[in-house]
């Protein structure tokens, strides 16, 4: 991917544990890296199709000196969400901050972090069987939106479905999202949990019937090795509830253990399972 780089923008911030640095301030160097396509721009010789980094090296030092952080870790981390949320045309960013008059009684260079940050490409299967479920699944479409870490920008149809595993319950209203998030993957369900949650959720049966459902089936190319958080969802190919939404929103995107197309996994399924 293409890039624009800003390197060592001088900017006089109050940033730092000791209370001397806040009061009195010092100097910060900040470089940028952000991956976007410059193709249109370098073609057609037209800045409306890239980002003005005059504009954004006034944005970036406006956003910086904004309020007073501990750590330099802070800034950065705000500096990274203010860029990919403020800029869309950039993918991913990576923040360097620098202090050169780093006060540790010791002469050096600087000291820095950099971190990398970038909109994620998930996937998420919505069920509910419980209450008004079409209305349930609404909710969470508007809670999801409501937070600007998270945005939906794929929906599924809602297919009617029978239960699997627990079969004493009413049908399903099935479902999938396709968000982009700047969320890690804990943080991701640690927040759709609250939207459960919020949408009273009750856990007394597992499968049994809920007012609704978020799981994280697919987050870009990533295959945990963590018990706790299984991605991809470790039965998503094996449920046709789970996999007919889905195939209407990403027919084409690859399952990364199985190595297969969704629409592939979809159609091998629908050859001995119903919903
Ligand atoms: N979810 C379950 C268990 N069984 N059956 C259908 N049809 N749809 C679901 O969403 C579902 C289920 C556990 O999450
Ligand atoms: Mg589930
Ligand atoms: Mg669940």
């Amino acid at each position: 991917m293409d890039v624009i780089y800003i390197e060592d923008l001088e900017v006089y911030a109050h940033h730092g544990v000791n209370q001397a640095e806040k009061d009195m301030g010092q100097k910060f160097l900040i470089s940028l890296k952000l991956y976007l396509d410059l193709r249109d721009a370098g073609k057609h010789d037209d800045l409306s199709s890239t980002i003005n980094y005059a504009v954004l090296c006034n944005d970036v030092e406006g956003e910086f000196k904004k309020k007073k952080y501990d750590l330099i870790e802070t800034s950065a981390e705000v500096l990274s969400e203010f860029i990919l949320k403020k800029y869309a045309r950039v993918k991913r960013v990576k923040v360097r901050v620098k202090k050169p008059w780093a006060p540790i009684g010791k002469p050096l260079k600087w000291a820095a972090i950099e971190v990398d940050r970038r909109w994620h490409r998930t996937y998420i299967s919505v069920g509910s069987n419980l209450g008004d479920r079409e209305q349930n699944i609404k909710d969470a479409v508007h809670a999801i939106n409501s937070s600007d870490s998270s945005r939906i920008v794929k929906m599924s149809k809602l297919y009617e479905t029978k239960p699997v595993g627990y079969l004493k319950q009413g049908d399903f209203l099935n479902g999938a999202l396709e968000l982009e998030t700047l969320l890690t993957p804990e943080e991701l369900i640690d927040f759709l949990m609250q939207v459960e949650k919020k949408l009273k959720r009750e856990r007394k049966i597992k499968w049994g019937p809920r007012t609704l459902d978020l799981d994280v089936v697919l987050y870009d190319n990533l295959v945990t090795a963590d018990e706790k958080i299984v991605i991809p969802h470790p039965r998503m190919h094996k449920r046709l509830f789970v996999l007919k939404p889905l195939c209407d929103i990403a027919p084409y995107v690859v399952h990364p253990v199985l190595n297969a197309r969704i629409i592939d996994l979809t159609t091998e399924l629908e050859k001995t399972e119903k919903m």
